[in-house]
């Protein structure tokens, strides 16, 4: 059976496990699968009925860390995980500081950001305290040079990529302050812009995009 992703485009975690199987050349399938659908089949899948899953001929994984991790390992050509175990510790710990120290503590700002929601001034204060934190911190082990960890493409820009221009346009639509500043973010996701993988997830990020915004507001 060939590998299947399940979720939708306009994710960022889908598109990080998306533009991992193109920069590797696996053969994969997509199916579409929305989230809030707490189905007893979708829970079967992902049990936090959240996306992305992937569906292996082994069984489902969710959680993108653990779908990348086992990219990496069930198809080892063209690597994006460095073979040495230092800096491959130095790769997920971007990782990390990537998805839950910035990427999930700016998430309380999308529902106001991008789909019409309002966030508390308590929620607005508490998300503006942590992050500045966080990226301070990130800010000290992101490279940039010019990828995240330094002189190769790996997960990290992967992740990297489709977080941090997310981070900064819910911070500078809620906060009217973009607590990114002191990060490259622009010159990075730029090098990117011929990237024909990188292009193809953003066409079809767009498209979904616009179905989603359709079906949350009822027009379809
Ligand atoms: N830690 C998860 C985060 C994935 C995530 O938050 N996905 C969002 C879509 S971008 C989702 O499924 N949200 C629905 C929900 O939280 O119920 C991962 O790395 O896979």
């Amino acid at each position: 059976m060939t590998l299947k992703l399940c979720g939708f485009s306009a994710s960022n975690y889908y598109n990080k496990l998306k533009l991992q199987l193109l920069e590797k050349g696996v053969a994969f399938e997509e199916e579409l699968v929305w989230t809030g659908n707490t189905h007893p089949k979708l829970v079967d899948r992902s049990p936090m009925a959240k996306v992305p899953f992937l569906e292996t001929p082994h069984g489902c994984v969710s959680e993108s860390m653990a779908c990348a991790e086992y990219i990496e390992h069930q198809y080892p050509s063209h690597p994006l995980m460095p073979a040495d175990p230092f800096a491959a510790a130095k790769v997920r710990e971007l990782l990390v500081y990537l998805e839950l120290h910035i990427e999930l503590v700016v998430r309380e700002l999308y529902g106001q950001a991008f789909f019409g929601g309002v966030a508390s001034d308590e929620t607005k204060a508490r998300v503006k305290k942590q992050l500045t934190k966080n990226v301070a911190a990130f800010a000290k082990l992101a490279k940039f040079s010019p990828f995240v960890a330094g002189d190769s493409f790996t997960l990290a820009d992967c992740a990297a990529i489709f977080h941090l221009p997310l981070a900064v346009m819910a911070c500078k639509s809620v906060l009217e302050e973009d607590l990114l500043a002191e990060l490259p973010v622009k010159a990075y996701t730029q090098q990117f812009a011929d990237n024909p993988h990188v292009k193809k997830i953003m066409a079809e990020r767009k498209a979904n995009s616009e179905i989603m915004m359709a079906l949350r507001s009822g027009k379809k």
